[in-house]
């Protein structure tokens, strides 16, 4: 585990490799590497970018890497659920691994499936991020797909949100209807060289009007991934936005406020699995029996059982 630790810390790729892939199987040895690397993060700019599927966020991000390090700067990114039937399933990792960022050290791309994460998909992401951050990269880049509720969830643990639209009827509907809205601090319009971009663009611009005065407003800014136009523009807007949130203030309460949820989400998990556990204990069992036979009352197993359980984490048993 030390030995593990370090590596990580000396941005060593096979350590980081393991170490997310420790991190994935949450266990009590992948709390106590989250553990030790805490204390090393809070350094990095995480920059989260979600859309709907297809949307161009993967070329999108492929080209921000290549201007990112154009700077001079070192960028970790974690796909989320990157496989999307929409667009055939291209891999970020793979078509990344595939150009120019293949052999460079400043870069680290990683895949997380969906599925087979004890701690939940959020959880699991966070630790993630907080891993490559440790790692000391400049920049943590979290592409997710869709506007649902877990990738909402997801986007909570970055410090500037990116909305990637594309041309399109119904797409302006869906980011009312999602609640993204309130989230996303840059629109990106990808997709510019196809019709309807101009409307999209003319309708965000209505949508943030009538949003009234905003200490920040989003920018919308049209991007043709595919021809690496606009990526200048994106960086410099984030570049704004990162500079926004130090002076106004806004970074700091967003990060407390991001750690104030993933607490509590944390604890809910927790005591849900608990009381699952709890329950399916023989004790549990006969108690419900004699509620049935009318020898107990709801109401005060309720209070017994709550008293065990909050007991069972007094004791430390985690
Ligand atoms: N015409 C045009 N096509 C683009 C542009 N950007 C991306 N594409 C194409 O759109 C398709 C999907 O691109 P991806 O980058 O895989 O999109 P994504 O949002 O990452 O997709 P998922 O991760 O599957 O949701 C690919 O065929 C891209 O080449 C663009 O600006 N203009
Ligand atoms: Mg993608």
């Amino acid at each position: 585990m030390e030995e593990l630790v370090k590596g990580v810390l000396r941005r060593d790729r096979r350590s980081i490799a393991r170490a997310i892939t420790l991190i994935e199987g949450a266990s009590d040895e992948s709390d106590a590497l989250a553990e030790a690397l805490y204390p090393h993060t809070g350094k990095a700019y995480v920059v989260g970018v979600t859309g709907p599927p297809g949307a161009g966020k993967s070329t999108l991000l492929n080209r921000l890497i290549a201007h990112l390090r154009g700077e001079g700067l070192t960028v970790g990114v974690i796909a989320v659920d990157p496989t999307s039937p929409f667009s055939g399933g291209a891999l970020l990792g793979d078509r990344v691994r595939m150009t120019e960022h293949a052999v460079d050290e400043g870069v680290f791309i990683r895949s997380m499936g969906t599925r087979g994460h004890l701690g939940g998909l959020a959880a699991a992401t966070q630790d993630a991020v907080r891993v490559l951050d440790a790692a000391g990269y400049d920049i943590i880049l979290v592409e997710t797909v869709g506007v649902g509720q877990t990738e909402l969830t997801i986007m909570e643990l970055a410090d500037t949100v990116v909305l990637v639209l594309t041309p399109g009827a119904g797409d302006i509907v869906q980011v009312w209807k999602a609640g993204i809205m309130e989230i996303a601090d840059l629109f990106l319009v990808n997709k510019a060289d196809r019709d309807g971009a101009r409307k999209l663009i003319a309708d965000l611009e209505e949508m943030l009007d009538l949003a009234g005065k905003m200490a920040w407003r989003p920018p919308v800014i049209p991007t043709v991934a595919t021809e690496r136009r606009g990526i200048d523009e994106l960086w410099r807007q984030l570049q704004r936005h990162q500079t926004h949130l130090k002076e106004s203030g806004e970074g700091a309460a967003r990060r407390l406020g991001h750690l104030r949820r993933e607490v509590r989400r944390r604890m809910e998990h927790r005591l849900r699995q608990r009381l699952s556990e709890l329950m399916d204990e023989p004790a549990f069992r006969e108690d419900l029996d004699r509620l049935h036979r009318r020898e107990e009352v709801p109401h005060r197993l309720v209070r017994k059982w709550l008293a065990r359980l909050l007991a069972g984490e007094r004791g430390g048993s985690s």
